[in-house]
């Protein structure tokens, strides 16, 4: 049985040790219910070390995800409050879908540390090696409409560069609509799908999915020459050996990004998150290539409207705005 009480306890006096007489006064249980639930800490990959006559004590557990690490210490207050945590799923995305269908409440969060059959955008799939990332969908109610979605996905964005850099220090930047990306690579992609009726959203789910602790190896051979994780951009960068990630602290401050984000969107705040966005963005200024349907055209991408629309001066004169799904957009030189 997984108690949070004691681990919140052992936490608290991380590297010392506590006694096992302790642990059961504070809780109010025996000393045999502080054992069970001591081995099953270590069970669910908690190093705590026993030793007789002074107690337990829990030493550095390196980047375990579950529902106790995202929620301890929390900022939020609506995103996060119930997390869904499974080791293996197929996709977030249709497990949060599920649940939003049967009446989960904003904000519920679902995450996995494997996906099976993790999705991206257009039937594409998003490769989720066990352990190595973040694979998290997050069910919204917000009050908008079908044409408005948009800006959740721009937003998501903007909040995962954000929560990267607050944690890590590193920053990528972000490629029209939903890519985040690093030495032209791709670090994290994003998949808002919507339930919704004509003039109002039901619900939508916001998958993220972000590479942390990947090496090159990690991924499948055909995206290895395109998709980094934030441990490759490290040792490429600070030459130095690299320690993992820590996979809880990137999400919590990415779900206080996101909360800040949704209150925003709410409120009908969305200049700030434009602006932000330009502020990141790869892709404004640069020469873009947009395949749409079976034409294709070259031109400078300009402007980002308060839609989401990409604003694209083509070659062949006309100014274009591009709607995200109806095209890919890569620079001619290179990814970004
Ligand atoms: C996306 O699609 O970028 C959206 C990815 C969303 C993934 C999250 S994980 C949690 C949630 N649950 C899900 O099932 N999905 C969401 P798109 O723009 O279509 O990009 C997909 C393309 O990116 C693939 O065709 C590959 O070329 C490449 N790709 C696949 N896996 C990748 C990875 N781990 N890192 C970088 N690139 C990848």
């Amino acid at each position: 049985m997984f108690e949070a009480r004691v681990l919140e306890k052992l936490k608290k006096n991380e590297n010392n040790f506590i006694s096992g007489e302790k642990l059961s006064e504070d809780l109010g249980v025996s000393r045999t219910s502080v054992w069970k639930y001591i081995n099953a800490l270590k069970d669910a990959g908690y190093n705590i070390e026993s030793v007789s006559k002074k107690g337990y004590r829990l030493i550095y557990s390196q980047d375990l995800l579950n529902e106790f690490e995202i929620g301890y210490n929390l900022k939020t207050n609506i995103l996060g409050k119930h997390i869904h945590y499974m080791e293996t799923v197929d996709s977030t995305n249709i497990y949060a879908r599920n649940m939003a269908i049967d009446g989960a409440l904003e904000g519920t969060v679902v995450i996995a540390d494997a996906q099976i059959t993790g999705r991206g955008r257009l039937g594409r799939s998003w490769s989720s090696a066990a352990k190595k990332g973040i694979w998290m969908s997050v069910v919204l109610r917000p009050g908008i409409s079908p044409e408005e979605v948009q800006i959740i996905t721009i937003g998501a964005s903007v909040a995962v560069v954000k929560a990267i850099f607050t944690v890590t220090g590193i920053r990528a930047g972000i490629k029209w609509p939903n890519d985040i990306i690093l030495e032209g690579k791709k670090l994290c992609g994003i998949l808002t799908e919507m339930n919704s009726e004509i003039e109002r959203v039901n619900f939508l789910i916001l998958g993220i999915g972000i590479n942390v602790n990947h090496n090159p190896e990690d991924f499948p051979e055909d995206i290895r020459s395109i998709a980094t994780s934030l441990k490759i951009f490290s040792e490429n960068n600070f030459n130095n050996n690299v320690k993992l990630f820590t996979r809880s602290d990137i999400i919590k401050e990415l779900l206080f990004e996101l909360e800040n984000l949704y209150i925003k969107i709410n409120k009908g705040d969305l200049k700030e998150i434009i602006d932000e966005w330009k502020e990141y963005s790869v892709t404004l200024g640069k020469h873009v290539k947009v395949l749409y349907r079976s034409a294709e055209y070259s031109g400078i991408a300009e402007d980002i409207k308060e839609d989401g629309r990409l604003i694209v001066n083509c070659e062949d004169g006309i100014v274009r705005e591009i709607f995200s799904g109806e095209v890919s957009v890569r620079g001619v030189l290179g990814y970004s």
